[in-house]
């Protein structure tokens, strides 16, 4: 439950908003290119409940009615992502046209995110995130957008979790392109960061005010003060913080890494590291971490495989979501203090890009628990002197949840995938009270 202790006041200006993504949201699939996510969630087995994205919230046809709940809770800002491959369609754009004017009319800041792992399909036949040339084709479509939306969007997001997608969608194979690549998907990591290195040059040259990347990030605990638990826990924490944080924010990849990318890389980090204007972060869990157990075990609906140099462990002594992700959130503030440490004055403003939860039913009292608790998390880090401008929930409504389809919840609204009705759980109300006790 939450308390009836006030969430203290963050400061004036504080960006308070929802996340969404274009795939898990959008529907429509027939008026926009294929993308990776249509061809893996068409083989049977991939998807835990069978469904696929081809109708999601069907936001296509319905974002009038969602942009109206948004303006209904009172956010500044709503984070959604642009899918490439509507883009490559004849009117793909006209979609996002819309969609910031209906957003620019009710008061709500658009904040596109412009990859959210949609890759489209034909790019990753012709070698996909293996293939340095998509880095320069991603450039090539976010100048397209930016072009388009530019004169009604500020603030642009490049990639959302490249760490995930890496790791998820070319290392292990959980999620789509399903590539098992263990750690010869090295240069998608890699490309992905040039992807976004050219592409924040790309949206300088358009104009854009404000520019950042999302990256996933959670504090890594080692199982045991065991030698071969820290290190095996360091190695984590340099594959899911580091690889994409050190390139980005120091110019460098972490001790060790560099030299297991592709070719010479030198020349493209200074392209990495274009200076930012925030830098996201999504946020949901910690990770314990060991040695390898020497058997493939399966963390989270993930299948990891016996041969990685570290195992996943079971976080002990919290409370754990209907995913079964523990709920922790001073680990909130031990993550946003650590990146402050870490990266001092080269680390941008923060922006928490996504934060949530899954739980089933309308009257989600665990899912306000989650929230508040991160919240006060959040100020405590700004307390300790870490600069965080803005906070998004991840997500405004239900949707596709990728390889889980629509069998965990993360929504303030609760969507019906039968008659797609949208019904405001309990809380989003608790979401509204607080945007309007923060504005008092
Ligand atoms: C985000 O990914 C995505 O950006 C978004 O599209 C997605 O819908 C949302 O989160 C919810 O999944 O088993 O305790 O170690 C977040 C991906 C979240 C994956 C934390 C690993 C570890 C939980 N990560 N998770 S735990």
């Amino acid at each position: 439950m939450a308390t009836t202790n006030p969430v203290p006041r963050f400061p004036a200006g504080f960006q308070w908003g929802v996340s969404t993504s274009a795939h898990q949201i959008e529907g429509a699939v027939r008026l926009r290119e294929p993308s990776v996510w249509d061809a893996f969630t068409d083989r049977p087995g991939r998807v835990k409940d069978g469904s696929t994205a081809a109708v999601a919230c069907d936001h296509y046809h319905r974002y009038r009615e969602d942009v109206a709940l948004l303006a209904g809770l009172g956010v500044d800002a709503y984070r959604f992502s642009v899918s490439w491959p509507r883009v490559l369609r004849t009117g793909g754009l006209d979609f996002y046209d819309r969609l910031v004017d209906e957003l620019c009319a009710a008061g709500v800041r658009p904040v596109p995110t412009l990859f959210h792992w949609d890759l489209p399909l034909a790019l990753h036949e012709a070698g996909g995130w293996l293939e340095r040339d998509t880095a320069a084709r991603f450039a090539e479509y976010v100048s397209l957008v930016a072009g388009r939306l530019g004169d009604r969007v500020r603030q642009w997001i490049t990639l959302n979790e490249p760490a995930e997608h890496t790791l998820l969608g070319h290392a292990l194979g959980t999620h789509a392109p399903g590539e098992r690549l263990m750690f010869d998907a090295l240069p998608v990591a890699h490309h992905q960061l040039l992807a976004h290195g050219l592409a924040v040059r790309a949206l300088r040259a358009a104009g854009a005010a404000e520019v950042g990347i999302t990256n996933s990030h959670g504090p890594t605990w080692p199982a045991s003060p065991e030698p071969a638990d820290v290190e095996a826990a360091d190695f984590y924490d340099v594959l899911l913080n580091r690889l994409f944080a050190d390139p980005v924010l120091l110019g460098a990849y972490p001790e060790g890494i560099g030299e297991m990318m592709p070719g010479e890389v030198g020349s493209d980090l200074e392209v990495i590291a274009e200076p930012l204007d925030f830098y996201g972060v999504n946020y949901y869990a910690p990770t314990r971490v060991g040695a390898p157990q020497g058997e493939e075990i399966d963390f989270g609906g993930v299948r990891m495989p016996a041969e990685l140099p570290f195992s996943v462990r079971e976080v002990e002594g919290h409370p754990v979501t209907d995913f079964g992700w523990p709920v922790v959130p001073q680990a909130l503030t031990e993550l946003l203090t650590g990146l402050g440490a870490r990266y001092g004055d080269r680390l941008p403003p923060v922006v928490i890009t996504e934060n949530g939860c899954s739980y089933e039913g309308l009257d989600d009292q665990d899912r306000i628990a989650y929230l508040d608790g991160h919240v006060r998390a959040l100020h405590r880090a700004l307390e300790a002197g870490v600069d965080v401008r803005g906070y998004f929930v991840w997500s405004l409504m239900d949707n596709f949840e990728w390889a889980e389809g629509h069998a965990r919840r993360f929504g303030l609204v609760h969507v019906d995938f039968g008659t797609l009705e949208r019904t405001p759980k309990a809380s989003y109300g608790w979401f509204r009270e607080l945007l309007r006790e923060q504005r008092r």
